[in-house]
């Protein structure tokens, strides 16, 4: 019997199973659970020590993601009376249900060999395997290397069932694109792509989604291709910031001022002439763009298999992208330490104010924040740091201060790394007081002050792209 015949025997999808409940599964069930065609969603959660109290949390209809995400309260509790939507770590429940997705985090193991840690997936994968039946649906929601539905996943699924992808069950990779704040509304909005290991499994993966979506529209295409439309527009994000982060560094270099150039440069306009010139900053953070590089250059090495035709000893343009977004730390530390050399003050025993400890402008987030580097490279030259953040309250082994005021008292130097909404609002004349240097250094590592407010104050002003003030002159106050 082929894959076609056992769906239609198996009739339109009903029944549904979500693994993982995280900031992308829990959403994604809620919204699968409102669907009227579909009769029940079961939310799969491992029952494991840091985790296992969401089960209790989902089945009272109450969301244990941090943050506001609109809609997503109300919307649980809805899903949740109606009988529609629970929660559960039995996983031996897959075996009844027509589709199961599983949107189980890829994070590194460690961030020197890049490689991922996908023992969580393979765990998730083997339930599934394990109580997989002819003419279900299985679903990677997952950001992963390319290659890796059509060969991890298939592999387990097939080992673990003794059922063949293709002939007896469907499988297909659909990548979440969504964004903490806002995860309803980019489910709904964002288009899906839709990526099967063959037509049938694409078109079924499709039959899910679709009743989902509102302006947003299913794009059928191959696993493989989901997978790396997944992992490539990240690793374009980091491309871009790349290359305004070394235009940056070049205008510093020729005492411009990136942000005219910025603007030239936007000015372009009509048919297709424009460039996307994103934001040069201290440094790239975050679990998507960091790896996602990484995911995409491990896939053309395992899928390319060595047929890759590119320029010969050059290195990869998204890597080398990479580097440059990870330079941008040492860079603001070579600007501190210049900075402080000019107000005659030695970095060793120096008190430097680190504002921002989160990865994101108003955001909590520090999943692999540029502020790290930073700080280790200030306390290896033997200089006194102070954290402070308004979102982030503490973070292992570094000690985060509640009150600016705090961070900036007796400071050196003062440097900006989130482009929290708070910095902006900072008077020169204040953090001059609080420092009660004669010079105090403010490095700006997001474009948030106006240079000449903090010369006027007798700062040494250091900013990212700002080679037109970068070697101003030091105001001697009367
Ligand atoms: N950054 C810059 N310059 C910029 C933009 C960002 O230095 O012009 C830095 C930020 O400070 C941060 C890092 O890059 O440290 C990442 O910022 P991000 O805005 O890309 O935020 P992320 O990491 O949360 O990216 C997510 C991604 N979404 C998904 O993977 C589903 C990304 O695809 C989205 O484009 C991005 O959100 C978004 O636009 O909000």
């Amino acid at each position: 019997m082929t894959l076609e015949t056992l769906l239609l025997k198996r009739g339109p999808i009903r029944t549904i199973g979500v693994i993982g409940m995280g900031y992308v599964g829990i959403p994604a069930a809620a919204l699968l659970a409102d669907v009227p065609q579909f009769d029940h969603v079961t939310g799969f959660q491992r029952d494991s020590p840091s985790s296992g109290y969401k089960i209790a949390m989902l089945n009272r209809g109450e969301s244990p993601l941090k943050g506001v995400e609109p809609g997503l309260d109300d919307l649980l509790k809805k899903v949740v009376t109606a009988k529609k939507f629970h929660c559960t770590s039995d996983f031996s429940e897959i075996a009844g249900l027509d589709a199961v997705t599983l949107s189980i985090q890829t994070p590194f193991l460690n961030k020197d060999d890049l490689l991922p840690d996908f023992s969580a997936l393979m765990e998730g994968i083997r339930h599934v395997g394990k109580n997989l039946r002819p003419g279900m649906l299985v679903v990677l929601e997952s950001t992963i290397t390319p290659g890796t539905t059509n060969g991890m996943a298939r592999e387990l699924l097939e080992k673990e069932s003794g059922l063949i992808a293709g002939k007896d069950f469907a499988l297909a990779h659909a990548p979440e694109r969504v964004m903490v704040g806002r995860l309803l509304r980019n489910i709904r909005e964002h288009d899906r792509c839709v990526g099967g290991i063959d037509e049938v499994s694409t078109k079924r993966a499709a039959e899910l989604y679709t009743p989902v979506l509102t302006i947003g529209k299913v794009i059928p295409m191959t696993a493989t291709a989901a997978e790396v439309t997944k992992t490539a527009e990240n690793t374009f994000r980091d491309l871009q910031i790349a290359a305004a982060n070394e235009l940056a560094l070049y205008c510093e270099a020729m005492g411009i001022n990136f942000y005219d150039v910025r603007a030239g440069i936007d000015s372009l306009k009509g048919e297709g002439i424009t460039r996307a010139m994103l934001w040069p900053g201290a440094g790239v953070g975050g679990h998507c763009l960091t790896k996602d590089t990484y995911h995409l250059e491990r896939g053309v090495q395992v899928l390319g298999k060595g047929t890759l035709d590119y320029p010969k000893g050059e290195p990869s343009l998204y890597v080398l992208a990479r580097h440059i977004n990870d330079f941008m730390p040492t860079h603001m530390f070579r600007l501190t330490k210049e900075g402080l050399e000019r107000a005659g003050m030695p970095l060793k025993g120096a008190k430097v104010a680190l504002l921002g400890w989160a990865f994101l402008a108003n955001s909590d987030d520090t999943r692999n924040t540029p502020s790290e580097p930073y700080r280790d490279l200030l306390i290896a030259h033997g200089a006194r740091v102070s954290v402070h953040d308004p979102y982030v309250a503490e973070y292992p082994g570094v000690s985060i201060v509640p009150f600016v005021e705090e961070a900036l008292e007796g400071a050196d130097a003062i440097a900006i790394f989130a482009g929290h909404h708070q910095y902006r609002t900072l008077q020169a004349p204040v953090l001059k007081n609080l420092s009660g240097k004669k010079h105090p250094v403010i490095i700006d590592g997001r474009n948030l002050v106006d240079p000449d407010a903090y010369i006027r104050e007798g700062f040494i002003y250091k900013g990212i792209g700002r080679g037109d003030r970068n070697g101003h002159a030091i105001v001697e106050h009367q």
